[in-house]
């Protein structure tokens, strides 16, 4: 059923289209979340654990990995390099971490990844003349995080559970759910992530209720940057 809804999204396409994954953490995972589920060519977010020792973490026992946010996107339409910048832009890979949980880490896929990584915390670091804190380590693991974490602001918010319960409604499983490319969408909107110019662009696609558009738009208000 979402594979339909989400098939009208212009950038959910087909499922034989290209599709490559980026993993990073930045501190709490669930702005982020919202932040790369509205950002066009973003097919999947998901919420979870990397970079640490234990097979099996937890949000009560992480053992060394931090909160992470990974990606499935189409490089035809937004770059590596695009959200990178996004990962840049909306944490500060300077400050000192305030702990294993909230480090900031780009973890790389591939050699290309890697070396777009490196680019931009070497030039980051020159232009301050400071070394960045970020880390830039090779991508081993993520552990999805449990259920409550994934698509926080959409689906923890009282007042937005109309529009999270019909999402849920029309989808089998919550991994459907989390898996959604509306659903990330919205979870961005709702978290002040986009524009409202953006919204109205596709809020029809979506396939909500008048009432559910209604209470979407409210929360995106017009004229807002
Ligand atoms: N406990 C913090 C961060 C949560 S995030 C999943 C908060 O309530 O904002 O680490």
């Amino acid at each position: 059923m979402n594979r339909t809804q989400d098939a009208r999204l212009p950038d959910a396409g087909p499922v034989d289209k290209r599709v490559e994954t980026a993993t990073f953490a930045m501190g709490c995972f669930w702005g982020p979340d919202g932040l790369f589920g509205v950002i066009p060519g973003v097919i999947r977010t998901r919420v979870g654990y990397a970079g640490g020792a234990s097979a099996t973490p937890t949000y009560h026992d992480l053992d060394g990995h931090a909160e992470a946010i990974q990606i499935d996107f189409d490089p035809s339409i937004v770059s590596y390099d695009q959200l990178l910048s996004a990962f840049w832009e909306n944490h500060d890979g300077f400050a000192a971490p305030y702990s294993r949980q909230y480090r900031s880490v780009v973890f790389a896929h591939n050699e290309a990844q890697r070396a777009a990584a490196e680019k931009l915390v070497r030039q980051a670091s020159e232009r301050r003349g400071a070394q960045a804190q970020t880390e830039i380590a090779d991508f081993q693991q993520f552990t999805r995080a449990e259920d409550y974490h994934q698509k926080y602001r959409l689906q923890a918010s009282a007042s937005l559970r109309p529009i999270s319960d019909e999402l849920k409604s029309r989808l089998a499983t919550f991994a459907d759910y989390v898996d959604s490319t509306i659903v990330a969408r919205i979870n961005g909107y709702v978290s002040g992530w986009s524009t409202r110019e953006h919204l109205e662009s596709e809020i029809a696609m979506f396939g909500l209720s008048e009432s559910s558009q209604a209470l979407l738009r409210s929360r995106v208000p017009a004229g807002r940057e």
